[in-house]
């Protein structure tokens, strides 16, 4: 087998390993500091830190983040995998957030409030594209896996088995695979089974994924359901081994909703409640805060700090994403930068507030 490098060993050792950051460079800091790291990314005790990915967009500075990050990569001090933010960049695509790297100021609300932003040069934009370009989809060891949104198997071993050398052409060649397969299901010449296969799909999953809840999924009901413009985009999504380790499985609402800006078809499923392994997945991707006003995450507010599923799969996105919206209302901030101690099992936060994994050791 090729390495196409996209599936990496991660440090052996006490690491600390840090959520979406999304420009938030004085989170950063402050986080880096109570973690007791000093100003060249160095620990006196040789730990090491790991980044999730979604590294810059929304926050205030994010050639800042790029930055120090690279360096911290470059002195052998840091790992990262990649995020989904991070792959639109490589991948060129505008999309709400990332304007500061087009050189534009940006409104993300309503409001038509630009969000202060340092903006990109061209010098930092070659910066951006060569830290993104060196993360690896996945990095992994026996008791710790860390992945940007979800961890699963038959996708890492896609990613693995790759002959791609980075996640782009990776993505785009899945991405063509995927839209033939669909023309040739729509001109009928493939059924739905033999492009479940070729999808590397069963059909139970893709009736969950694709057809609402509710509704029975005979043949001809799940081929039409793949076919419109919702079921497209959530074949994409699902069948995608880059865009499902990325940004997580989506399936079919019966009732579109409303969420940043624009109407929605598809909901996030929460694929930690099938997570079985004994190893450690930790992610991030997933804003574990609710704002006021927003939509209900699925995640149990009462247990803020807990692993879900079975308990070890962890996701440490404390929403820090969303700090713009707090900065404008004037605080103060409810989200948080998180770090996940290991193998402490503590998490830390920009606040200064470290806090014990709920039901593991030091409780
Ligand atoms: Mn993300």
């Amino acid at each position: 087998m090729v390495d196409n490098g996209l599936v990496q060993p991660l440090f052996e050792g006490s690491v600390d390993v840090i959520g979406d950051i999304h420009g938030e460079i004085d989170a950063l800091r402050a986080l880096l500091r109570h973690l007791g790291y000093d100003n060249d990314g160095v620990h006196p005790e040789g730990r090491r830190l790991i980044f999730l990915g979604d590294l810059t967009d929304r926050g205030p500075n994010s050639p800042a983040v790029v930055r120090l990050i690279g360096r911290l990569l470059d002195d052998g001090l840091a790992q990262g995998v990649m995020g989904n933010h991070d792959l639109n960049l490589l991948l060129g695509e505008k999309k709400h957030g990332n304007a500061w790297f087009f050189g534009r100021r940006e409104a993300l609300d309503a409001s038509g409030r630009l969000v202060p932003q340092a903006l990109a040069d061209d010098e930092t934009r070659t910066l951006t594209l060569r830290l993104f370009r060196r993360l690896p989809l996945v990095l992994e060891r026996d008791d710790l896996r860390i992945v940007h949104a979800c961890w699963h198997g038959p996708s890492i071993e896609a990613v693995r088995q790759g002959p791609e050398e980075n996640a782009v052409e990776l993505f785009r060649r899945h991405q063509t695979r995927i839209n033939d397969e669909l023309e040739r299901l729509s001109r009928g010449e493939v059924g739905v089974e033999e492009f479940l296969v070729s999808v590397g799909m069963s059909s139970d999953e893709a009736a969950a994924l694709f057809v609402c809840r509710g509704t029975d999924a005979g043949a001809g009901v799940l081929r039409d359901a793949m076919l419109d413009k919702v079921g497209r985009g959530l074949v994409h999504q699902n069948a995608n081994p880059v865009k499902r380790l990325l940004s997580g499985p989506e399936r079919r609402v019966a009732v579109p909703f409303w969420s940043a800006g624009k109407h929605r078809h598809e909901e996030r499923v929460p694929w930690w409640d099938r997570y079985g392994d004994k190893a450690w997945s930790v992610f991030g991707h997933y804003s574990r805060v609710d704002l006021p006003g927003e939509e209900e995450r699925p995640f149990d507010q009462a247990r803020p700090y807990a692993g879900l599923g079975n308990g070890r799969a962890l996701c440490i996105d404390y929403s820090v994403t969303r700090r713009w919206q707090e900065r404008f209302a004037g605080g103060p901030y409810r989200t948080a930068l998180a770090a996940l101690r290991w193998p402490e099992r503590w998490l830390y936060f920009d606040s200064g507030r470290p806090v014990p994994l709920p039901g593991e050791r030091g409780v």
